[in-house]
């Protein structure tokens, strides 16, 4: 058991992508200290410790340079502790794919949620609810071929893409509720809507999705300091 002040996670509960990085570190028993970080007036760690791009989750292991980046970290993580709960798969090819799709989730499909908080007008607003339910019908196609007729990404067990789209759901549900759809649609995505009941319900995930409260407080955030754009 690595010892409690051997690894610090600099984040904020509501962090989709700082839950990520707790998610793994919960899967691999790995005990750490959890440092909050204020977004709205940034830390000095967080500046000197992810000076590129200033942002959480930034992973401290003992003495070594911090880490930066959610995927960065939870295949750091995934390496350092190989002989628990394996998250990305063993075969070259299949990690490739793995990251692909991770890429995808990360530089595609969740940046348009937040691209539906700031787009002004029902119309706009539509027009990129269409392209989310696009792109959950990518990613049904994915979970698939992934999933093989099993129940994760990761086929028996919580794997890579589990961890990195599972981390999103709470989000997900506070985008759907917030704007009257269902971006997992039980007619459109059946398969991706029944895994993502399952993750929301898994034990694991139990205490990292973040509730209704804290990411309403997130989002009042952002509204402030990244409000939507002009009509
Ligand atoms: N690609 C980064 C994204 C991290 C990210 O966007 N973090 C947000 C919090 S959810 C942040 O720190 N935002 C601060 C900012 O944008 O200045 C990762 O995967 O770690």
């Amino acid at each position: 058991m690595t010892k409690r002040d051997e690894i610090k996670l600099l984040g904020t509960a509501a962090s989709p992508y700082v839950n990520r990085v707790q998610f793994v570190l919960k899967l691999k028993s790995i005990e750490y200290e959890f440092i909050e970080e204020n977004l709205a007036c940034k830390s000095e760690l967080l500046l000197t410790s992810n000076p590129v791009y200033k942002k959480i989750p930034v992973l401290f292991h003992a003495n070594k340079p911090p880490i930066s980046e959610s995927l960065v970290i939870i295949e750091y993580l995934d390496e350092f502790r190989p002989d628990v709960h394996r998250i990305l798969p063993s075969a070259p090819i299949d990690r490739a794919d793995n990251r692909f799709w991770a890429n995808y989730i990360d530089n595609k499909y969740f940046p348009l949620y937040e691209d539906l908080r700031q787009t002004p007008g029902k119309e706009g607003k539509e027009a990129v609810k269409k392209q989310i339910l696009e792109g959950s019908v990518l990613l049904e196609e994915a979970f698939e071929k992934f999933s093989n007729g099993k129940a994760y990404f990761g086929g028996d067990d919580i794997g890579y893409l589990d961890v990195v789209l599972g981390c999103f759901l709470g989000w997900v549900q506070f985008g759907n509720k917030h704007n009257e759809f269902n971006a997992f649609d039980e007619v459109k995505t059946p398969k991706l809507a029944k895994w993502a009941d399952r993750m929301l319900s898994h034990e694991s995930l139990q205490g990292i999705i973040p509730g209704n409260e804290t990411l309403m407080n997130f989002y009042m955030m952002l509204q402030i300091h990244k409000p939507p754009r002009a009509a």
